[in-house]
């Protein structure tokens, strides 16, 4: 490669620009954003996608669950286009980097090379995937994991919000439900830029994060029946209460991650009372868990401790608990090849880094499943994401940015 191109650039302050213009879109009073997938925030930040690949040169096309994708030809079309990106939606309490900086750093590499006049030999495509946060329609990672074929189209398109909308209806609503069947849009491999969204980078210092593995998640639907009754004249020793169910549970839980850890993380982040009333001892509630761990072993062992304490509690207070579990995603270990290939771009960048594994999961946790995968991260501020005080640099984005686009060009090669 010239030294021309190893030296090579991207635009800081453009992409700077970017992060920080699309952050308007579902911006929040405390600085973060708010922009649920599908929503009309996120039709926003999509059609400003989308003319940006369009200025960019790229040929852009929508599938059928409106992941979006840019390609720039290459001189040899007949090799398969090299994927970069990520995701456009957040949290409802999310900031201003999950997902957008994989998928704005994507299109400034792009930026980049055109600028620079470099065609590669084989073609690039860059990605926003639909839902990867799973906040409003479950899975999280949604369309890319209907992409490598863990659910089908049909299944996720009939997913339902908490208001009953079903993600076909809101892709209808913005217009974004595409004409390309899901899995046409085919890569050699696929990278994406990211933060880390935990505190081992910028506590160690490191600028890169060369990510070789990520925890495998298990999503949980529970569901509570106890007996609504009196909350004056109802004799404590005779109540089926509900909440105080779901707080054993919730525990229970705590302690098993605790049990199992270091390597096991659980949460119950949704709790909802039916018809809730201050002076009515709860009889349903619905609620949801997330566990994790990169072992599949502990992620087993966390499902038969759960379900145990789960059925303890239950006979004890007398009430019926299910848990569904709606979702295993397996730990990801990404390719060995393309972690190379990060870790050589963040070396010959002079860019201080380390090896590490993904707490949270990713659009490419899916697709390493079906090609080769790999990530790139930048730490955040105190390791805070899903949180509206996420926050990161401008040099460590631009960093990211810079292993992102020598990693990309490294695998598809650089014509001229
Ligand atoms: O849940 C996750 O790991 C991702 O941030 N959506
Ligand atoms: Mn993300
Ligand atoms: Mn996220």
């Amino acid at each position: 490669m010239s030294r021309a191109i190893s030296n090579l650039q991207i635009d800081s302050a453009r992409l700077w620009g970017a992060i920080h213009e699309t952050a308007k879109f579902g911006a929040t009073a405390k600085g973060g954003v708010r922009r649920l997938t599908l929503s009309q925030e996120d039709k926003q930040v999509r059609d400003w996608f989308r003319r940006a690949c369009e200025d960019a040169g790229l040929e852009v096309h929508v599938d059928a669950l409106g992941s979006m994708f840019g390609l720039r030809k290459g001189r040899d079309m007949s090799k398969l286009p090299v994927g970069i990106g990520s995701h456009l939606d957040t949290q409802p309490t999310g900031g201003k980097y999950d997902g957008i900086l994989g998928t704005l750093g994507a299109l400034e590499v792009i930026r980049t090379l055109n600028d620079a006049g470099i065609e590669t030999d084989a073609p690039i495509c860059i990605a926003n995937w639909t839902n990867e946060e799973g906040s409003r329609f479950a899975p999280a990672m949604m369309a890319s994991a209907a992409y490598v074929g863990d659910f089908t189209v049909e299944d996720i398109l009939s997913r339902k919000d908490a208001d009953g909308v079903t993600v076909a209806e809101a892709l209808d609503s913005i217009g974004y439900r595409g004409a390309t069947k899901v899995g046409t849009q085919k890569f050699s491999s696929f990278i994406e830029l990211h933060i880390e969204q935990g505190p081992i980078l910028e506590a160690e210092g490191k600028t890169i994060g060369v990510v070789d593995s990520g925890q495998g998640v298990l999503w949980y639907d529970g569901k509570i029946i106890g007996f609504e009754s009196h909350a004056g004249s109802t004799p404590m020793p005779l109540r089926r209460d509900a909440l105080l169910t779901l707080s054993e549970i919730a525990l229970a839980l705590e302690k098993i991650a605790l049990k199992l850890g270091p390597n096991a993380v659980a949460t119950m982040g949704e709790a909802v009372i039916k018809n809730p009333s201050r002076n009515v001892i709860p009889g349903e509630i619905g609620f949801t868990m997330d566990c994790r761990s990169s072992d599949a072993a502990i992620m087993d062992a966390i499902d038969r401790e759960l379900r145990a304490a789960a059925a303890e509690i239950a006979a004890k207070r007398k009430v019926e608990v299910t848990l569904d579990l709606v979702w295993r995603k397996p730990p990801t270990h990404f390719d060995p090849k393309l972690v190379d290939a990060v870790e050589n771009a963040a070396s010959a960048l002079g860019y201080s880094h380390r090896r590490i594994t993904s707490g949270a999961g990713h659009d490419a946790c899916n697709l390493n499943t079906i090609m080769p995968a790999a990530m790139v991260f930048v730490p955040c501020k105190d390791g805070i994401s899903h949180n509206e005080l996420e926050d990161a640099t401008q040099v460590d984005c631009a960093a990211g940015a810079n292993v992102l686009m020598h990693t990309v060009l490294a695998l598809a090669g650089v014509a001229s």
